[in-house]
């Protein structure tokens, strides 16, 4: 079991994306700048975990302190609005599951050390069975270098094939550690089976920032009309309005007109 391998050409990764359910872009925060966005990252984690708003999401072990976890960091720094609707991750979702798409989520999980795995899973996990395709794809954009010590996500390439999510009889199955320097982005189609790594590092964080979308026939997982700040929406681009549901054709409409 191989992972495709890091490019910089997005016609390969298109492949890689087709082939294996994944692919792996180098030097794709070209616009963002990666301090930057390393910076507001923690310095939002920090701020949770003084404010007393920190959460963890070890999902199968909440009880897991040493994993954080940041939601909806397009109010945590412009750079994030950057990320969310980066032109290499937009023309990949694009070919892969066409337009209009939805953010669902932005957030990041770090893991800390000692943090323990995820449980495994795939992102569309609560969409109808049986899937006949990709009804969403996560972009992880590696605030730091991911390595399997510090808990590269797991994943298993060309799962997507399977067309389910993994079962209990399934826990114990190969993955390989998606390893990259930071500045890489992941794009990975919503049915590949994947989960955070063990974090065996004595003092290293791993930082991944992951954007959920799918096609926008779904809830989104973050409540936007709720939850963002009114100075992103007065801000954002046509491109980021149609990802929030803003601009709306078809569905989500106003007295049947798009609200922006
Ligand atoms: O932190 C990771 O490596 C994976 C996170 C993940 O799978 C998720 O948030 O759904």
């Amino acid at each position: 079991m191989e992972l495709p391998a890091v490019t910089d050409d997005l016609d390969r990764a298109a492949h890689d994306l087709d082939e294996y359910g994944l692919c792996l872009v180098s030097g794709a925060l070209a616009g963002v700048d990666l301090d930057e966005v390393h910076g507001r990252l923690y310095a939002a984690a920090d701020d949770d975990l003084a404010s007393g708003a920190r959460q963890t999401f070890a999902m199968d072990n909440p009880a897991d302190g040493s994993n954080t976890r940041v939601w909806n960091l397009l109010n945590r720094g412009w750079c994030f609005v950057q990320l969310a609707e980066h032109p290499a991750a937009m023309q990949l979702l694009r070919g892969l599951l066409g337009w209009p798409l939805q953010l669902s989520n932005i957030s990041a999980n770090i893991t800390g050390p000692g943090g323990g795995e995820m449980v495994f899973h795939a992102d569309q996990l609560y969409m109808p069975q049986p899937w006949r395709g990709p009804q969403g794809a996560n972009v992880l954009w590696m605030a730091d270098d991911f390595t399997e010590a510090n808990g590269a996500t797991r994943v298993v390439p060309g799962s997507h094939r399977w067309n389910r999510t993994p079962g209990p009889d399934d826990m114990g199955i190969d993955t390989v550690p998606l390893e990259a320097p930071a500045g890489t982005m992941c794009v990975m189609e919503g049915r590949v089976w994947h989960r955070t790594g063990n974090n065996v590092t004595a003092d290293q964080r791993r930082g991944g920032i992951f954007a959920w979308y799918t096609i926008p026939i779904y809830r989104t997982q973050e409540n936007w009309f709720l939850s963002l700040d009114p100075i992103v929406a007065q801000n954002a681009s046509d491109t980021m309005l149609e990802l929030l549901g803003y601009k709306a054709a078809g569905l989500g409409l106003v007295n049947g007109r798009s609200p922006r």
